[in-house]
């Protein structure tokens, strides 16, 4: 066995090393700054392990996008200099999201780093990131997020072991001497571990008769690193056709794509389901923890419906079928759709601010079992990440026990809850001061009651103001607070306009504007939801000033 030594290496504070609502993102140019990568990896390491560190076991992955085997290099060295005893790391520093989830539960690590940016796009003029995930499987919560920042205020040196080189390439494990103590590195084949729990979850043999049976789908995995789980899943275990799944080569730059699937960015997947060849289509994202579901002619399932469609049929699921269903959450931005459910059920329904952080402590404390946020991400406890290939297996496992098409659950859905229409507009990249200025007006509208009682009309409809305020969140489990999660505007007849900063975008500022208005009459139900929610938006636009205040007449993009 090869002996090292590792060395301190003097450094100072980097600004604005503080992780937004997933991890620390920021163009690939900054983190190949000289010291950026290492100041926040040790940070990481004292922060997030603290006393546990010396000795601990560490899993990492990233969705492959380019400097992810560079950073995978670095934290090895530090990782070994700071004395982990053993790294579990994925070939070719490949590793999806809920792999990684799955990846440090099943083998009770001590946490993980998990190199992405997720569905930003990547390359060497695009984005990297960089995030902690603690022994549960899920992303570290906030009280850990900060103590890292703080400590990135004040770092004055990183150890790294500059020699240690370990293979990434080759599977099977490594083994070290660094300055007298063990050190291993055990590279492991990314696939094998979520395929085999991804069939102790489903029955596969049932999904595999669905498709038998007919059903064409398309999945693309949008260049990202779902690709290679994919085609396991699908055309080796499933006995899809390879025509049926595309894009599966995870690419530095998603080859050009904007890894995000939505109806703007996975425009290839909608054009193609609108052609009506297939039953089912399915995109995720640059790491694999986004999903969006279309059914035949593009029929779109919005993720909050989505979300509300499992929580009805959690019965068609083996893995539910023995846990039980503990409750049901979502991200406050999220429609009410699945509270409808919810209340027929009987079950708890959370209400928590966005980024999956905050639904781990919950699953932990056996509160809740399924979960999601508009932004397409859907997710159960079977791991504390959301799962995009879990959401499309559980979609497909619906319609192998109710025998219908995707259109068909969910107009049958709305027939018995009610639907509850939603839109999202994404300004991205506004400048930042006039962004802020908005939020600061809308903070004070929120704040100062007298707007209550108060009607706006737009396109002949009158909606009365009940509530409005800036969501602050209460962990019902550790008590824990959070504030300014985001302004509500909230009317007599549920009808709910929502503004927050986005917080993983890499520069200026992102504004989201979220959009609900619920509608229990079936004759609406097959209007367009950009018609029905006209009138709100209007009326958003108004309230917020937002297109004085920033310019933008129209939104990047809509979902
Ligand atoms: C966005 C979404 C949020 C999601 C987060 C991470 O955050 O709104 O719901 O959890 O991305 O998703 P923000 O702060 O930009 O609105 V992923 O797939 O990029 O890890
Ligand atoms: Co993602």
């Amino acid at each position: 066995m090869s002996s090292f030594s590792s060395s301190n290496v003097s450094t100072s504070p980097i600004e604005g090393q503080k992780p937004g609502t997933s991890g620390l993102r920021k163009a690939v140019k900054v983190y190949q700054q000289q010291n950026y990568t290492e100041n926040f990896i040790q940070c990481t390491l004292l922060a997030g392990l603290g006393d546990k560190l010396v000795g601990s076991t560490l899993v990492v992955g990233g969705d492959g996008r380019y400097y992810c085997v560079d950073a995978t290099r670095r934290i090895i060295k530090i990782c070994a200099a700071n004395g982990v005893s053993k790294l579990i790391v994925s070939q070719n520093g490949l590793m999806s999201t809920p792999a990684v989830s799955c990846v440090i539960r099943k083998y009770k690590t001590d946490g993980g780093i998990i190199l992405t940016a997720s569905h930003n796009p990547g390359g060497p003029n695009a984005d990297f990131g960089i995030k902690f995930n603690t022994a549960n499987g899920g992303p570290a919560p906030e009280s850990v997020t900060d103590a890292i920042f703080e400590l990135t205020k004040t770092i004055t040196e990183y150890r790294i072991c500059h020699s240690l080189e370990a293979d990434i390439t080759r599977l099977g494990i490594q083994t070290f001497q660094v300055d007298g103590r063990d050190f291993s590195v055990e590279v492991i084949d990314p696939v094998k571990d979520y395929v085999d729990y991804m069939k102790e979850i489903f029955d596969f043999s049932l999904i595999g008769q669905l498709l038998s049976d007919g059903l064409n789908v398309l999945i693309n995995a949008m260049n990202g690193v779902t690709g290679p789980y994919v085609k396991k899943i699908f055309v080796d275990e499933l006995g899809a056709q390879k025509s049926n799944v595309v894009n599966c080569t995870p690419l530095e730059d998603f080859g050009g794509l904007h890894p995000d699937p939505n109806l703007t960015y996975a425009a290839d997947l909608v054009n193609e389901l609108a052609k009506g060849h297939h039953g089912f289509g399915a995109a995720f994202d640059g790491d694999g923890d986004r999903n969006m579901i279309l059914g035949q002619n593009a029929f779109f399932i919005t993720p909050s419906d989505l979300l509300a469609v499992l929580a009805d049929n959690l019965d068609c699921i083996p893995y539910f079928k023995k846990t039980g269903v503990k409750g049901y959450a979502r991200s406050m931005p999220t429609s009410g759709a699945v509270d409808r459910v919810a209340k027929a059920k009987k079950q708890n329904c959370y209400e928590v601010p966005t980024g999956w952080k905050f639904f781990g402590n919950l699953m932990d404390a056996g509160r809740l079992s399924l979960c999601g946020e508009e932004s397409f991400g859907t997710g159960s406890d079977h791991i504390r990440e959301k799962d995009g290939l879990w959401a499309a297996l559980a979609w497909l496992s619906v319609m192998a026990n109710k025998k219908k098409s995707v259109e068909e659950i969910m107009k049958e859905h709305w027939k018995k809850y009610g639907r509850n229409f939603y839109t999202r507009y994404d300004y991205e990249n506004c400048e930042s001061t006039p962004a802020n200025q908005m939020m600061e007006n809308l903070n004070k509208f929120a704040s100062d009651g007298s707007h209550i009682g108060q009607s706006y009309s737009s396109g002949g409809k009158t909606y009365t103001l009940a509530k409005a305020d800036n969501f602050a969140y209460t962990d019902p489990v550790d008590g824990m607070v959070s504030k300014n999660q985001g302004i509500r505007i909230i009317f007599s007849d549920d009808s709910r306009i929502i503004f927050r900063l986005s917080g993983t975008g890499s520069s200026g500022s992102t504004i989201r504007m979220y959009i609900e208005g619920y509608e229990a009459d079936p004759a609406m139900f097959s209007l367009d939801s950009q018609d029905v929610l006209k009138p709100l938006i209007e009326i958003a636009l108004r309230i917020s000033q937002l297109r004085e205040l920033t310019g933008r007449q129209e939104p990047t993009v809509i979902t």
